[in-house]
C-alpha cells in the first residue's frame, strides 16, 4: 500500500478509537477522579450520563471495596439515603485509631434522574495506607430504572484489557501513599519528617527544601550533605536577619544534632538549597533525595511540593499574614 494512505488509515483508526473511548466515558457510570494516593481522602464523584432504555433512574447502589474506609455519602435532595455496614476484611489504620468496619454499601433512592439529564452521586472515604501503590479498586455500581436496569459490576480478569468490558465497574487507581506530609522516616536514631518543597516558576536558579529532623538516638551526629533527584548540587543553608539584613550562608561542616534534639529546616532559617533544578517544580508531586548523617548513614525521603505560602512557619488558613496573598 502507499506510504501516504497506511498513513490515513493509521490516523482514521486512531481517531475512531478516540471517539470510541470519549463516548464510553459518557456511556458508563464512571468516577470523576479515577486516581488517588494511598493514606489519603478521597471525595468519589459516580456520574451517571443516562438511565436505562430511555427511562429515568430511579435507584443507585455502589459496592465499596475492601481497602476503601471511613465512607461517608453524601445525601442528594429528592433521594433517599440508605448504607450498609459491614466488618472489613482486616482492622485499617485510621489517623490514631482503627478501623474494623464501615460503610460497605450505599443506595440512593426514590429519586428521578431523566434520562435526557446528568447527575452526579458522592461520597467521601478514605484509601487506606496498606493499598499498595498501581492497585485498581473496583466499585461495582447497579443502576435501576423506571424500566430496566444496568449492571455496572464487570471487573477485568488478569491480563484482560478494561476497555473490553460490556459493563464495567468504576475504577480507581491508586497511586503511592501520600508520602511527606504525613509520613515520618526513622533511621539509626533519626527521625526524619515533613520534608517538603516548594513550587518554583520556570527557570528559577533555586529551590528550597525544608523538613524536620529528631536525633532520637544517645549519640551526637551531623547532616552532611543531602540530594533531590531534579538538581545536580544541593546545600545546606543558613538564614539570618541581622540589622535588617537578610544573609544566607552555607554550612560547610554540616549541620550538628545533638541527641534529644529536634532541628527544623524551614523557610527563612536553616534550609536545604537544591542549585539549578533542572525542571520547575509542580504542587502535589513528591520528589526523592536522600539525606546523608555522620552516624546514621544514607536516608531516602521524598521531598512534597507545596504551593507557595503553604509552608509551615505561615500563619494558619484565615489569619492576615504578611503572605496570605501568595495562598493559592
Ligand atoms: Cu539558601
Amino acid at each position: 500500500m502507499f506510504p501516504i494512505q497506511s498513513l490515513i488509515r493509521n490516523l482514521c483508526a486512531v481517531s475512531a478509537l478516540l471517539l470510541a473511548s470519549h463516548t464510553a466515558v459518557l456511556a458508563h457510570a464512571s468516577l470523576e477522579q479515577d486516581k488517588a494516593s494511598a493514606n489519603g481522602a478521597y471525595k468519589a464523584v459516580i456520574k451517571i450520563g443516562h438511565g436505562c432504555e430511555q427511562t429515568a433512574t430511579t435507584r443507585l447502589t455502589v459496592t465499596i471495596p475492601d481497602g476503601v474506609i471511613a465512607v461517608k455519602p453524601m445525601p442528594k435532595a429528592g433521594w433517599t439515603l440508605s448504607t450498609q455496614t459491614r466488618a472489613y476484611a482486616k482492622p485499617y489504620d485510621y489517623y490514631h485509631g482503627k478501623l474494623t468496619e464501615g460503610v460497605r454499601e450505599i443506595t440512593w433512592s426514590g429519586g428521578n434522574l431523566p434520562d435526557a439529564y446528568y447527575d452526579e452521586f458522592t461520597f467521601m472515604a478514605f484509601i487506606a495506607k496498606d493499598v499498595p501503590a498501581d492497585t485498581r479498586l473496583f466499585f461495582p455500581v447497579v443502576q435501576s430504572c423506571e424500566k430496566g436496569r444496568h449492571d455496572w459490576v464487570d471487573i477485568p480478569a488478569a491480563n484482560q484489557n478494561p476497555h473490553d468490558l460490556k459493563s464495567p465497574a468504576p475504577s480507581l487507581l491508586v497511586l503511592a501513599a501520600q508520602g511527606p506530609a504525613n509520613q515520618s522516616v526513622k533511621a539509626g536514631g533519626m527521625a526524619i519528617s515533613a520534608a517538603r518543597s516548594r513550587v518554583t516558576p520556570a527557570g528559577a536558579p533555586v529551590a528550597g527544601g525544608y523538613l524536620t529532623i529528631t536525633n532520637s538516638g544517645q549519640q551526637a551526629d551531623r547532616l552532611l550533605s543531602a540530594s533531590i533527584e531534579i538538581a545536580d548540587q544541593t546545600e545546606i543553608h543558613d538564614m539570618s536577619t541581622k540589622d535588617g539584613v537578610m544573609s544566607m550562608r552555607t554550612l560547610p561542616d554540616g549541620l550538628p544534632i545533638k541527641p534529644g534534639e529536634t532541628v527544623e529546616l524551614k523557610p527563612g532559617s536553616l534550609h536545604l538549597m537544591f542549585l539549578k533544578p533542572k525542571r520547575p517544580l509542580v504542587e502535589g508531586e513528591v520528589l526523592k533525595g536522600q539525606l546523608v548523617f555522620e552516624k546514621a548513614g544514607t536516608v531516602s525521603v521524598e521531598f512534597k511540593v507545596e504551593g507557595m505560602g503553604s509552608s509551615r512557619s505561615a500563619p494558619p488558613a484565615g489569619a492576615s499574614g504578611g503572605h496570605a496573598g501568595h495562598v493559592h
